[in-house]
Order: structure tokens, then sequence, then C-alpha cells
């Protein structure tokens, strides 16, 4: 077994171990330390199961066994993909405690994002839930296995089928478990907002990513008395780690995992575990700004509403705490790491008017112009970052490396932000251009290349546009070829590509030509910038 590594120069990584940072835990260690100082104190509670600290690390240490015993070899990548179910936690501990990798995929991709997952990986496993949603994912799993020999192992959490279930492994009877992982290797992969093409993947490791959520844990005053509800997707970093559900067992806390985000499915649950801390993205915090007025439920037990994954704006924010009665946190950060939060304590102003400062003081921030040069304080700029718990290199993907990362280091973020003169970051939007659908990232490109395999589509140029619920829509401006096919038709035929729904463009609008200039054509980027300037003004005149 080769672990894969991450690449801080030698004298970085001694740096933030002298300072404490990166304390030599892994998952496994962690995991056990709770297990020792309170077995009982119940972490994991979702659908009818409650599992105690004790509970969670015996399933893991099973699921360790039998994932060993089934031919899985310490190192190999495993491309996960559950709902917001306990054995979620179960599995991905189980996979630390092999030295498997995990390859978090959201419940939302399908065949084109997770074989592109599984061979950027060279995964050779695949966990899976039964159904979720309405959809089976045994279908999926033998579609991509299909697609994607080398992932030899399908495991289904729920009735397999053709596949083994999680629940009839082999027992792995005098399967020695491996050695702890050293804190250094990578864990697991994290999957990229994909602000350009395909989705990249992001190795983080035991050090700098337990440090993230350990960090989080403390800015968020977590304790055992703290009850933490995953609303969103656990695979996301944001309700992973910022501090989700990783930061809430580092700290004792109890998890409670929602089934969906919606009112219907959480406020019941706030009320019946007495949730103190969730997080969401602003369309979510806007439904249940309107839902709680008149809910029946009790939220009297929440006490911080965390907001991040896209810009919720100062209006809606000041809304947060007299209509919940809870403090808000706006959280912005990002799967190669940087996470920023406004503090608990902080003045209001500060925590309804800017996206919050970077956990730690190792975090360097930089707010360049376009030439590279740092912008007077308080101006708009491109946030460039590095530190303890910021990658420095994306998995297998050299022409990425050079785009994304400067020469000494720095992740280039796409971000434009201001600083206030407290050090507070203010998002003002981005440099690239990907499409932010309420917190789910949306490369123009991925969905242009999409749209051109369609035999009536010329030409394709996805844009964001303003949206009052998502903050952004996607639309596609086509030139049409031949026949002009129906917007709902086009939509349709996207829908049976193999691809995340999300990125179906919610809007469809048609032109007879993109502009070129007199020497040539336009960039990508400018036309796209033109398209939409040019169909925003349409609209205000109508
Ligand atoms: C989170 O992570 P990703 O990787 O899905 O997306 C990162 C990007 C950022 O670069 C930024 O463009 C945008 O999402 N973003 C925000 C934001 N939070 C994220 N833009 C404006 N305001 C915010 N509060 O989205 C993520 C990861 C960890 C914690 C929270 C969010």
């Amino acid at each position: 077994m080769i672990p894969l590594r991450q690449v801080w120069p030698p004298e970085c990584a001694a740096r933030y171990r002298a300072a404490g940072y990166w304390r030599g835990e892994t998952f496994t260690s962690f995991l056990r330390q709770r297990v020792r100082e309170m077995p009982d104190h119940i972490a994991v509670v979702g659908g009818e199961a409650r599992w105690t600290f004790v509970e969670l690390e015996a399933r893991a240490e099973r699921i360790a066994r039998g994932l060993l015993a089934l031919g899985f070899q310490p190192g190999d990548r495993v491309v996960v993909q559950l709902p917001n179910i306990p054995e979620f936690l179960s599995v991905v501990f189980g996979l630390f405690r092999a030295r498997l990798v995990p390859v978090y995929a959201l419940p939302a991709h399908r065949q084109i994002e997770i074989a592109h997952f599984a061979r950027t990986a060279e995964a050779r496993g695949y966990i899976v839930a039964q159904n979720h949603d309405g959809f089976d994912y045994r279908t999926l799993a033998q579609q991509v296995t299909a697609e994607v020999p080398a992932v030899e192992h399908v495991v289904v959490v729920g009735e397999g089928g053709d596949f083994p279930s999680l629940d009839t492994l082999p027992s792995g009877e005098g399967v020695v478990l491996p050695e702890d992982a050293d804190p250094s290797e990578v864990a697991f992969l994290q999957i990229s907002g994909g602000s350009t093409g395909l989705s990249k993947l992001i190795p983080r490791t035991h050090d700098d990513y337990i440090y993230s959520f350990r960090a989080s844990a403390e800015i968020c005053q977590l304790s055992p008395d703290s009850v933490y509800l995953a609303a969103l997707p656990v695979a996301h970093n944001f309700p992973m780690s910022s501090p989700g559900v990783f930061g809430a067992l580092y700290a004792g806390s109890r998890i409670v995992l929602a089934p969906s985000p919606s009112p219907e499915a959480a406020f019941p649950l706030i009320a019946r575990e007495r949730v103190t801390i969730t997080g969401l993205v602003p369309p979510l915090a806007l439904l249940w700004l309107q839902a709680a007025p008149t809910t029946t439920h009790d939220l009297s037990s929440l006490q911080v509403l965390q907001v991040g994954g896209a810009k919720f704006l100062p209006e809606s924010a000041r809304r947060v705490r007299p209509v919940l009665g809870c403090t808000l946190q706006q959280v912005f950060g990002m799967a190669e790491g940087l996470v920023n939060y406004t503090r608990l304590d902080d003045p209001d102003e500060i925590i309804v008017e800017t996206q919050g400062r970077p956990i730690s003081d190792a975090d360097e921030v930089l707010i360049l112009d376009d030439a590279g040069h740092p912008v007077p304080e308080g101006e708009a700029g491109n946030l460039l970052t590095r530190g303890p718990y910021t990658i420095r290199a994306y998995h297998n993907n050299d022409g990425a490396n050079a785009r994304a990362f400067t020469p000494d280091g720095y992740y280039r973020t796409g971000d434009v932000v201001k600083r206030t003169p407290e050090g507070y970051l203010v998002v003002q939007g981005r440099a690239s251009d990907h499409i932010n659908r309420a917190g789910e990232k949306i490369s123009a490109e991925e969905i242009e290349d999409h749209l051109l395999g369609h035999p009536s589509v010329f030409d394709a140029a996805v844009v964001s546009l303003p949206d009052a619920f998502l903050g952004e829509r996607s639309c596609a401006f086509i030139i049409a070829q031949g026949e002009k096919p129906k917007a709902a038709a086009l939509k349709a035929w996207m829908r049976t590509r193999g691809l995340a729904d999300f990125k179906v463009p919610d809007q469809i609008v048609f032109v007879d030509a993109f502009e070129t200039t007199a020497v040539g054509k336009v960039s990508r980027k400018e036309l796209r910038a033109n398209l939409r300037r040019r169909f925003l003004e349409q609209e205000a005149a109508r």
C-alpha cells in the first residue's frame, strides 16, 4: 500500500505541528478517545437508530473487517454515496479503520459523475444506499460497474439485490485490522465544487481535516450538551466539517441526521431532539424563516443557525434572530480548505454584513488585483489562500493544479472579496464562470459540453442569472441548428444524460448568433458575460 500524500513543504508541516494545529490524531484515534471518555453517550441519531459512541465504534470495526474479508486492500479507494443515514458514519469510520480511502459523492450525483470520480480516484469499490428519494442506487451501481470495471465491489446499505449488503458482509473473523494511519496520510477524497469542467478530487489528510473541524467546533462552542442537526447532505464539506458531523463527534456532541432539510422534516426533529445548532444554504434558510412563525413545533432549543455555501443577503440575515430566536453564523468555506465564520459573540452588524473571518491565525489570505498586486485595504480583489488545512494540490490533475495554485502554494479560490478593517471578508462575487445554484456549484463549461452533444444544438453558452429564491439559476443560451427543439424537450434530454439533476439548465433561451469581434471570437468568458448583461437589460426594459 502506498498511501496518498498531500504536499505541504516540510517546513510548513513542521510549523503546523509545532504550533499545535496538527496534533497527530486520526479519525480512528479520536473516535477511540471519545469511546473511552463517554462510551454510553448517544452519538448518532437517525431514523430509528440511536447509537452510543461504543456502538458506533463497534459497527465501524465490524464493517472494517467485513470489507477486508470481501477483498479490499488497505489503501484502496471506495466511492461512498450515502444520504443522511446513521450508516454514513459507521461506513466511513469503518473505511478509516480498514485504511480504505472514502471518495465522497453526493446523493444527487449520477452515472457521469460517479464514473468520473471512480476513474480519477482509481476506486475499487462503491458503497450506496438501496434507495433514497425514490431513486434506486443499485441500478446506478450496475451502470457504473459496467462502465468502470475496476470498481470490483459494490456494497449496498439495505437490500443488496445482486450485490452484497452491508448487513451480510463476511464476518471477517480472523481478519487482522491494519495499524492506524499516519496522520499525515490522505484520509479521504472530497469533491470540488467544479468551477471549470468536471469536479476535481480534493485529498484531505487526517492532520489537516481534524484541525479544521476541531477548531470549528471550538468556534461554534460545541460541547457534550450540544446537539447538531445534519440537514444538508453530510457528504458536503459544510455539514461534514464546519463543524458538521465530525466536529460535533469530536466535541462529544450528539448528531441528528435529517432525511431532508425541509422545515417539514427538520422542525419535528429539532423539537424532539432539542437540537442546538444546524447549518443551511441561503434558500433553505429563507424557507425556514417563512415556515417558523406558524409552526407548531418547539424550536426554542435552537441556539445557532449557520448559513453558508452561497451569499446570504443582509436583508435576510437580519431576520434570523427576530424570527428564529437564535444567533446567525455566516460560513464562507470551500472544500479545498479555508473556512471563515462570523463568531457567535460578534456585533450584529458583522454577523449580518460579512461572511466571517478565517478559522486560524495561520490562514494566510491575499486579496489581489488581476495583475497579481495586493488591492488597497477595503477594495475588492481575488482571494488567494494557504494554510494548515488548505490543500496544495488536487488529486491526479496537473492541468488544474497549474491553474489553481501559485508557485508558492496559494490556492486561487476564484472568489472576489473585500476585507473589512476588522479582518472580516465580504464576498462580492467571483472571477470564475460557475453557477452557485443554492450552494450547488455548476461548471458552465461542463453543461455547455453536454448541450453540444444534442444534434439540434449548434452552440451553447451557460450563465448564472440572479434568482430571488435560488440566489442564482442557470440559463443556457443556445443557437439551434436544423429544427429548433423545444426548451422542455432539451431539458428532458439533459435528464437522460446521467447527470445530477441540479445541472439541468433552469432556463433555456434561443438566440440567433453569439457576438464575435472584428478580430475573431470573443472569449467564452466575455461571451457569457455579454449574454448575461444583454439578457438582464432586456428583462429590465420589459
Ligand atoms: C462550500 O464549499 P464548496 O466547495 O461547495 O464551494 C466553495 C465556494 C466558495 O469558493 C464560494 O464561491 C462559495 O462556494 N461560497 C460562498 C459562501 N460559502 C461558500 N459564497 C458566498 N458566501 C458564502 N457564505 O460551499 C462550503 C464549504 C465549507 C463550509 C461552508 C461552505
